[in-house]
């Protein structure tokens, strides 16, 4: 038994108890649910948060005196204090509420780029970017703004000799994904900021597949903005965050315009009150807020270097198991310490579809098609990819029954 046999760093067996979803049977078979890097499934505890808020609790927030109200509003109020201590912001004018992270980039679109950046000013991203980190950048472009993209290595790692020659005083804003959904690459953002930060340029990180499954510190890493999704991290939809620095934040003028943000309102115009407030107009989504709160309690309660520890584990047995079958080509980094729980890959000529068809038949869930990553599958040379992903519930025994339906798939297909 080698080191990893021996130290368990998470007790699965325990948390598989808590999600009420791994009991069910899928096409006859245990469900064996690899995709969570689309969306996580959700503990009873964040079940039951969001039922209690609704049984005992809701009312709207930050408006009523009674009782209920403000019951709600400390609820609330809690959530979001959890939320900037899960990732060492300052404060709460540091943390606004949206729904998610691609409203929380379209808040930086809108907000602050739309308002700073004129022709000739440059935009640099990656090849390994989501749309959702592409496609409003894009949206400048009509204005003159120049969209520049750092490639990716054969590894699938970020060419960072190539990413530091991007990076110029012409430079206003570097966009960059922490982890890469479909190649799972951790990305060196410490470095990623300090170098836009050299340029004089903001540093916006996408954070959807890092904050669910790693310690990640906005301080140590000095980003400007971290943009996160709460589905992605056990909490119900419809729930993200944006972190911004205070002072930076505190210059941006409002995406939306309504209510709850505003300090006063004449006939003719209106004043706004502080960030965050400023940016949730309109009643925001308390509920799953409260959720999400419960979200970060399940997950420090586990430790995030544990389910760090834990998904590295996963991700090194099935990337030697994989590695020892025939007909596997995968994208993306081999070594576990640069790669989340994500493995990309094709099977053969099998279309990703054909094949997460099989598997479901089999109970397994698996992602497959561009991933909302249409750049990097024109990088690969690919039109599509099969995607298994991990997370705290998941076993290597679900990677060895995935690794047995991936050889029967090989049969029916005949490779
Ligand atoms: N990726 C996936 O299956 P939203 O949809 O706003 O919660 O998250 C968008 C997003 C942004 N950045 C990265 C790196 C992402 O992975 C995602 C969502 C899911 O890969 C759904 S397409």
């Amino acid at each position: 038994m080698d080191m990893l046999e021996t130290k368990k760093s998470l007790d699965v067996e325990l948390i598989r108890n808590d999600f009420p979803i791994l009991q069910r049977k899928i096409n006859g078979h245990p469900l064996v649910y690899l995709d969570s890097t689309a969306t996580t499934q959700k503990p009873k505890q964040v079940i039951d948060a969001l039922v209690e808020f609704y049984e005992q609790h809701n009312s709207n927030v930050h408006r009523g005196i009674h009782k209920l109200s403000q019951e709600a509003t400390d609820l609330y109020d809690d959530a979001r204090n959890k939320a900037v201590k899960f990732i060492n912001a300052k404060g709460i004018e540091e943390l606004v509420f949206v729904r998610s992270a691609t409203e929380a980039i379209n808040l930086v679109l809108y907000s602050w780029a739309m308002q700073n950046l004129k022709k000739g000013d440059e935009i640099i991203t990656t090849v390994m970017e989501h749309h959702s980190n592409v496609v409003p950048w894009q949206s400048l472009q009509k204005d003159g703004v120049k969209l520049k993209f750092a490639d990716i290595d054969e590894q699938g790692k970020l060419r960072m000799d190539q990413f530091s020659e991007l990076v110029t005083p012409r430079t206003k804003l570097v966009a960059v994904t922490h982890v890469s959904n479909v190649l799972g690459t951790i990305n060196p953002v410490k470095d990623i900021c300090k170098i836009a930060h050299d340029n004089g340029a903001l540093c916006l990180i996408d954070g959807a597949q890092s904050v669910p499954h790693m310690t990640v510190d906005v301080r140590d890493m000095d980003c400007d903005f971290l943009a996160f999704s709460g589905h992605k991290m056990l909490a119900p939809t419809g729930i993200g965050c944006l972190y911004g620095k205070a002072e930076i934040l505190e210059e941006m003028p409002p995406f939306q315009m309504g209510s709850d943000q505003i300090k006063s309102v004449s006939l003719s115009e209106a004043t706004f009150r502080e960030s965050p407030w400023r940016f949730e107009t309109g009643t925001p989504n308390f509920a799953d807020a409260v959720a999400l709160g419960a979200a970060i309690d399940y997950l420090n309660k586990l430790g995030m270097h544990n389910v760090r520890a834990h998904e590295k584990e996963l991700v090194a047995y099935a990337l030697k198991r994989m590695q020892e079958m025939n007909d596997v080509k995968m994208y993306g980094p081999t070594n576990p310490e640069i790669k989340g729980g994500v493995i990309s890959f094709n099977l053969g000529d099998i279309h990703s579809h054909d094949l997460a068809t099989i598997l479901d038949e089999q109970g397994i869930a698996i992602r497959s098609g561009h991933h909302c990553a249409m750049p990097l599958m024109t990088r690969l040379g690919v039109a599509a990819v099969s995607r298994a992903s991990f997370y705290i519930y998941n076993t290597k025994e679900e990677i060895d029954i995935f690794i047995n339906a991936l050889e029967h798939a090989r049969k029916v297909f005949k490779l």
